[in-house]
């Protein structure tokens, strides 16, 4: 099959928005229904459909006709359908965004189309707060308050994509342009290169001669990815990419480079504040250059442009105006951690809960990265539909780490749990089984809407099991998809601190949890950070850089990190938090503050 030939979620995706369009545009409704039937017949489908395109067995399949098959035959070798490229050219793009709002089908949207003009948010949402769409046959006050609502819940998350989505969609771009023979110089810019977990936008900035930027321009707009070219000119170009994803491209000379890059990279609020200390200190700062009077103060680096303001170079991660400047300005930014500094990896799963590969292949993925240690942590009983572990298969995983043991040299395995937090914050063992662990993840999965006090105590009262020994994914959040749970964090922190309990900073580019914001809240209490990949693969492994760039923008350094310690330092660590317990056997136990029991 040709190699951009696409699977058999995404050959139903697009026979899905195939019976879209066609509903959209009042098409024969047959039609439509025929491109739905297909894509469900494709997704209960046990057999590849590329297969059945070679072996011309696709009409064969109930759902599929001889005009499906085409369309199929057409995605499976070529990875696109000419109809529908031509369908979905011919409409506004922002009704398939309208689409998307609960309790709006094609049948409506075409409504809000044809009658009221209606082709994106903006104009949904001013014919909803005038009261227009009840004019149309479907309608009342009633929808129009949920299209509202709607429209208020895609914006908070709408356009905004995870970064490691948008760096992957980035790589392509960032290695062709440093590749081209004609660019000087190329840099991500924006909230990328500030590590933000999610971003609106990919930016990149290169160093071109003017006279060569038409073709860096054409190489940037006809990379394969390049679905749409939203603008070029020769110092601007911008596209969206076949995955959604919007990518800019600004060429400058390459004296002006150190300058635009800071300016690009922002945050605003940074290039604000820091404009105005350039002007408290009789300088002019712009995008273009630090000037006083007419002359521009020239910079070969971004580190000049700092030093013009007297202030040494602030990591793009630490740019949000949350005190970097007046930091950088006392001397006295963090040491921030780096990649090479971890040591070891705590918080993987493995097929015996819901990770897809053995404990012995997680053990070798993780040697073969160069880490020292892992920390396996499956789920917990109650985690029944992440096929939690019972007692008796922790003790047997336990036993199958004892059996690796010979092979590992200096390498340690290290055997924990990830125990659910229950209702009322019990964990989910015996004392003496816990105790029998190295370690102890807590983390909350079930009931996430209880009410902040109550959540409050029972993370409270969870961490202060002398078993427990890292706080998993604090807030539970899911980035784009669910808020976090309410919870006073700032009172677990606290607590944590003052329990020697680490906190886990999840790694996996959907958490990000602990949120960078909070990163020096939790160190000024005291707090231990694990950083946790929450690995389901050995590829999951590699979600750590996530950790480690969150890390940083949380102004973390590797001495509060709990993984930048020696495996030695680690089950310290855990041995500490355990001092002075004595687990009693068969019983499940809760304590208070002062570590006593409580029935
Ligand atoms: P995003 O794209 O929403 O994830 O976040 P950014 O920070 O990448 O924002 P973007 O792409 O709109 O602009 C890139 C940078 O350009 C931004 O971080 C700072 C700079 N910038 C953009 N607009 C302004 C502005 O109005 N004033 C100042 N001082 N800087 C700006
Ligand atoms: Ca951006
Ligand atoms: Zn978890």
């Amino acid at each position: 099959m040709a190699e951009n030939s696409l699977d058999k979620k995404a050959i139903a995706s697009v026979l899905e928005e195939m019976s879209l369009l066609l509903e959209l545009t009042g098409a024969n409704p047959f039609k439509s229904r025929a491109f739905a039937n297909g894509a469900r017949a494709l997704e209960t489908l046990e057999e590849d459909p590329a297969t059945l395109v070679i072996e011309n067995r696709l009409e064969s399949v109930k759902g599929i006709g001889k005009g499906i098959a085409a369309a199929i035959t057409e995605l499976a070798t070529r990875g696109s359908f000419s109809d529908h490229e031509e369908l979905k050219a011919s409409i506004p793009a922002g009704l398939l965004e309208i689409l998307r709002i609960p309790g709006l089908g094609a049948k409506k949207v075409r409504a809000l189309w044809q009658e009221l003009d209606v082709t994106d948010l903006e104009a949904l949402e001013s014919a909803a707060k005038e009261s227009r769409l009840r004019a149309l046959p479907g309608f009342g006050a009633k929808s129009e308050a949920k299209i509202l609502e709607g429209i208020a819940h895609r914006r908070r998350y709408a356009g905004r994509v995870l970064a490691s989505k948008a760096e992957r969609g980035a790589e392509p771009f960032v290695e062709m342009l440093e590749a081209h023979p004609r660019v000087r110089r190329v840099s991500l810019a924006g909230s990328l290169r500030r590590r933000a977990e999610t971003v609106h936008d990919v930016d990149i900035l290169v160093a071109v001669d003017p006279e060569d930027r038409p073709e860096v321009m054409d190489a940037f707009t006809s990379m394969a990815s390049v679905e749409r070219i939203r603008g070029r000119g020769t110092t601007k170009g911008s596209v969206v990419t076949a995955g959604g994803l919007a990518v800019d491209l600004r060429a400058v000379a390459e004296e002006e480079f150190p300058y635009a890059l800071h300016h690009l990279t922002g945050s605003k609020d940074h290039n604000t504040a820091l404009r105005s200390r350039a002007k408290a200190m009789g300088l002019r700062m712009s995008e273009w250059g630090v000037f006083r009077g007419e002359e521009r103060l020239g910079a070969r680096d971004e580190a000049e442009v700092f030093g013009h303001l007297g202030l040494p170079w602030i990591p793009p991660e630490l740019r949000e105006d949350r005190g970097e400047i007046e930091t950088a300005d006392r001397g006295e930014l963090p040491d921030l951690l780096e990649p090479e500094d971890v040591r070891g990896i705590l918080h993987v799963h493995t097929t015996g809960s819901d990770g897809r590969e053995s404990l012995g292949a997680m053990v070798d993925a993780t040697r073969r990265r160069g880490y020292r240690y892992l920390g396996i942590s499956d789920h917990s009983v109650s985690a029944f539909y992440a096929n939690g572990l019972d007692a008796d298969r922790v003790r047997e995983q336990a036993r199958e780490i004892e059996a690796l043991r010979p092979e590992l040299g200096d390498f340690r395995v290290f055997h924990g749990i990830e125990s659910d937090i229950l209702d009322d914050g019990s964990l989910d063992y015996d004392d003496d089984l816990l105790a029998e662990l190295d370690f102890v993840i807590a983390s909350v999965h079930s009931r996430f809407s209880q009410d902040r006090e109550t959540m409050t105590e029972r993370v409270l009262t969870a961490i202060r099991h002398p078993a427990v020994t890292i706080l998993g994914h604090p807030t539970g959040r899911l980035l784009l998809a669910r808020e976090p749970y309410e919870i006073d964090l700032g009172r677990v922190l606290d607590e944590a601190g003052r329990l020697g309990v680490a906190v886990e900073l999840n790694a996996n580019p959907q958490r990000l949890d602990l949120d960078w914001r909070s990163g020096r809240r939790a160190v000024a209490a005291g707090v231990t950070i694990a950083i946790g990949p929450d690995a389901h693969d050995t590829e999951g492994l590699d979600d750590m850089r996530f950790g480690v760039g969150i890390a940083r923008k949380g102004w973390l350094t590797k001495r509060e990190v709990l993984n930048c310690r020696t495996a030695k330092q680690v089950e310290a660590f855990f041995r500490r938090r355990r001092r002075g317990w004595t687990p009693r056997k068969g019983v499940r136990m809760r304590y208070d503050r002062d570590g006593d029991p409580v029935s």
